[in-house]
């Protein structure tokens, strides 16, 4: 018996994840939220699921650790890709890349002006590729989290952060200036996994890819 593992992480990507998983028959036997297992077996025998950081998801799939993963584009933009298979935009975990600024700055004169704006950001890849095809000169600052409190203590002008329901932002006095991408989970696959496990793991892309469609 070939068996699959799948690497994600908890939370929102958990929740989305598991309706498309059920298609393909894959439930876990431990809640992710509640056990403090890493290691979940499913109700396939052949298919047990890795519980990692959101980042570290295109990593275990690179090196093979995980056979197929589900990670945030915004996650796959700043790994780079290398040695993935993306074969499936799942439409799960949506949300927008989006520039911010505090409210009552002027981002469309700062940028017209040229002015050198300090970004602060998790994203440092996908934000330097962005500001670079605009020609807006920035001084990137590398966050790890809570990017909406940069602004307000004066260690940043803008931030690059993803925007759901816009409440974060509002809560923090910021609002969004600028659009970068719209951003979905995605399904990555171990490109030497795609070709060894090919007959295993191209049923499993066909119950996902059906269960996203309907
Ligand atoms: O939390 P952790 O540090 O472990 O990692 P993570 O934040 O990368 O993981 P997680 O589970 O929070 O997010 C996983 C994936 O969900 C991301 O990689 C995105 O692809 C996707 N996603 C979708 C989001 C959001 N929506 C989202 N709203 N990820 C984060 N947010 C955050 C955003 O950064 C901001 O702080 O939610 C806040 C804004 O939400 P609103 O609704 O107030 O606009
Ligand atoms: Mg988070």
């Amino acid at each position: 018996m070939t068996s699959i593992t799948i690497a994600l992480s908890k939370g929102r990507i958990f929740d989305d994840t598991a309706p498309l998983l059920k298609a393909a028959g894959v439930i876990a036997l431990d809640d992710p939220e509640t056990s403090r297992k890493l290691i979940l077996t499913t109700t396939r025998e052949d298919v047990r699921l890795i519980i990692v950081r959101a980042s570290d998801v295109p990593t275990y799939v690179q090196y093979g650790s995980a056979d197929m993963g589900i990670a945030g584009k915004d996650v796959l933009l700043e790994h780079g890709g290398a040695g993935l298979y993306q074969p499936l935009d799942l439409n799960i975990a949506c949300c927008r890349m989006m520039v911010a600024v505090p409210d009552d700055f002027d981002y469309e004169s700062a940028v017209r002006q040229g002015a050198r704006l300090r970004v602060a950001t998790k994203y440092l890849q996908t934000a330097r590729e962005h500001f670079a095809k605009k020609g807006i000169h920035v001084d990137l600052i590398k966050l790890y989290g809570s990017m909406e409190l940069a602004p307000l203590v004066g260690l940043a002008d803008a931030i690059v952060d993803l925007v759901s329901s816009g409440n974060t932002l509002k809560a923090n006095q910021l609002k969004a200036v600028e659009e970068i991408m719209p951003i979905s989970a995605r399904l990555v696959i171990n490109q030497a996994a795609l070709k060894l496990k090919y007959k295993t793991i191209q049923p499993l892309l066909e119950a996902f890819s059906a269960a996203v469609k309907s």
